[in-house]
Formats: structure tokens, sequence, C-alpha cells
């Protein structure tokens, strides 16, 4: 058996039976440049606790599983000097073999969090099927990961850089609700709209809490996703991000980026583009969805 660690604040929480929400890590170590990416994890920790909730933030530190984290162990993972690796499904054992630092990704968060009985789990933007995946077979291992796992994932929606058609067609196919928190169209992550309806339009998080209490008490296995649009007042309409998607996926090509590189190069290609305006929506988001996610662990807890 695997050992996993919690921190005081997690250990009291499950006693007391509070509710807690997952938070992940590779959104910290590869998906936000330094300093951001630590104050950000910091205030993600903080706006779950406003809402009455305990944050669990995922990370795997010298090869030990942590539920929870110390400041220290925040600190490394920020830190552009560490190392530490991207963590999906099949990097667990080795980093914990090789007593690395791994940053989780929305599937190895989903499996960890599950492990420690917490259904309600909060990010920016899932991994989803690339542009492309008919030659290139690149299909994020977050979507396998919400088949199988029950654990509610709430996110801005599929990262606007993936071919958001296909990743829903995947969803829908392997049985994975889709909900939208009031909105009947796919959010993209940095931009509200996508074009993309046929999602479960959810005005409260106690409906929310109910649908899944429905779901896995019949029971049906899986995880879920609820989509939370990103304020307007920081979006970066779907117009203008475009431009910028295209480029940073034909530099991918040019640079031969390939693997669980691809995702971090987009992102910092795309900071980079944008002057930095996509940063601050993405920590804007993550933040809407962490109010979320806390608000609707909080309902779950009333429905058992
Ligand atoms: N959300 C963000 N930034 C991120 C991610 C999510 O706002 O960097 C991470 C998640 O950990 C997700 C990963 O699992 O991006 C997707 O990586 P890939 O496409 O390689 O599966
Ligand atoms: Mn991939």
């Amino acid at each position: 058996m695997i050992d996993i660690t919690t921190n005081l604040e997690v250990q009291q929480a499950i006693q007391d039976k509070k509710p807690i929400v997952a938070l992940e890590s590779t959104i910290i170590s590869h998906g936000l440049p330094f300093p951001e990416n630590h104050k950000t994890a910091i205030a993600l920790e903080e706006e779950v606790r406003k809402q009455g909730a305990v944050p669990a933030t995922i990370a795997i530190i010298n090869g030990c599983i942590k539920v929870g984290l110390e400041t220290e162990d925040l600190e490394i993972l920020a830190d552009p000097k560490s190392q530490v690796e991207k963590i999906s499904r099949r990097d667990l054992p080795n980093i914990i073999q090789t007593r690395g630092h791994g940053a989780t990704t929305v599937a190895a968060t989903m499996i960890i969090a599950a492990k420690s009985n917490i259904q309600i789990f909060a990010t920016g933007g899932i991994g989803g099927v690339h542009r492309g995946a008919q030659t290139s077979f690149d299909i994020s291992a977050d979507l396998q990961e919400l088949v199988k796992t029950n654990v509610c994932v709430v996110c801005a929606g599929p990262k606007a850089i993936l071919d958001l058609n296909l990743t829903m067609e995947y969803l829908e196919t392997n049985g994975v609700p889709v909900l939208g928190y009031r909105t009947t169209e796919l959010p993209a992550f940095w931009s509200r709209n996508s074009g993309i309806y046929g999602i479960l339009p959810y005005q409260t998080a106690s409906e929310i809490a109910s649908f899944l209490n429905l779901k896995w008490g019949f029971p049906l296995a899986g995880g879920a996703l609820v989509t939370n649009p990103v304020s307007d007042a920081d979006e970066i309409p779907e117009l203008q991000v475009r431009a910028w998607i295209e480029d940073a996926l034909n530099e991918t090509k040019t640079q031969k980026v390939t693997g669980k590189e691809i995702t971090p190069f987009i992102l910092d290609y795309i900071r980079l583009a944008s002057e930095g305006r996509s940063v601050k929506t993405n920590i804007s988001l993550v933040k809407n969805n962490a109010k979320l996610a806390a608000q609707i662990a909080i309902e779950l807890k009333k429905c058992t």
C-alpha cells in the first residue's frame, strides 16, 4: 500500500467530516510563471477557506504523496529552480520510486483525491483531444481519468488550444456528464464562448451537488465535469486568442515540442504573445473555480 501524507488542516477536516476541495499542482509548477504561481497557489487555498471548506493541494514531494501541503512544499513547487516533474497517471509509480518532486495533473490529482475520499476538485482548464489528434494521437490522460474516477472536476472548460468538438465527443462516448454553471454554452478557458452547446445548464451549487449525489448513488461510476465561465471582466474574447493559439501551435511544430511538454509550451507562448494578459485571465478563472468547487463540496456534505 502506498502512503498518503495529509497535513494537519486536512487531517482535522477528515476527522470533523468537513467539506474538502482538492487542488492540483501542475498549474503551479508548469502552468503559471513565477512568482504569480506561488501567489495563486496560496490565494486558491484562501478562496476555498473563505467559502467554508478546506483546501487540499495535492503533489509529490521527495517521492511522498501529499494531500494538503506545507508552506515549504508550495515553495518547492513554485520555484523555477526546483526539479519538479509533471505527473500524470503513468508517471506516478516512478516519481515515488525515484523520490522526486512531482506536480500532479488533473488525471493524477483525481486519482489521489479519490483515494483520499475527496470528491470535488478545482483546476483551471482540463486537457483534452488536441487538434490533429487523428494523426498525433495526442489525447490528454485527463479525459480517461474523468471516465473512470469518481471525482467532480470544476474547470473553466477544456483549454482553448484543443479541439473542443472532439473533446466533447470523447466525453459523450465515454459517458462523462458535462455541466455548465449558469451557461448553456461550453466555456473555452480564457473565453466565455466556444460556439459549442449541448452541456447541461445548472444554476446553483446545491443543484450540482444533488446531481452528483444522484449519479454516484445510482451508482454510475466515473467523474463529472463542471464548466464555469471566466468572469466578463477578465475574459479574453475568442476572436482575440484565436491567432495566438494558431501561432503557438505552429511553433510547437517548428520546435518539435512533443508529449507532456506541449501544453506548458503553448501556455507560455500565449503568455508572451498576450503580454501577460492570459496569465491574469488564468488566475482569475482558477480562483473562480476554487470558489464554486468549495460551494459544491459544502452542498454535497449536506446531501450525505
Ligand atoms: N489548468 C490550468 N493550467 C494548467 C493545467 C490546468 O489553468 O497548466 C494543467 C492540468 O494539470 C492539466 C494539464 O491536467 O494542464 C494538461 O496537460 P496535458 O494536456 O499534457 O494532459
Ligand atoms: Mn498530451
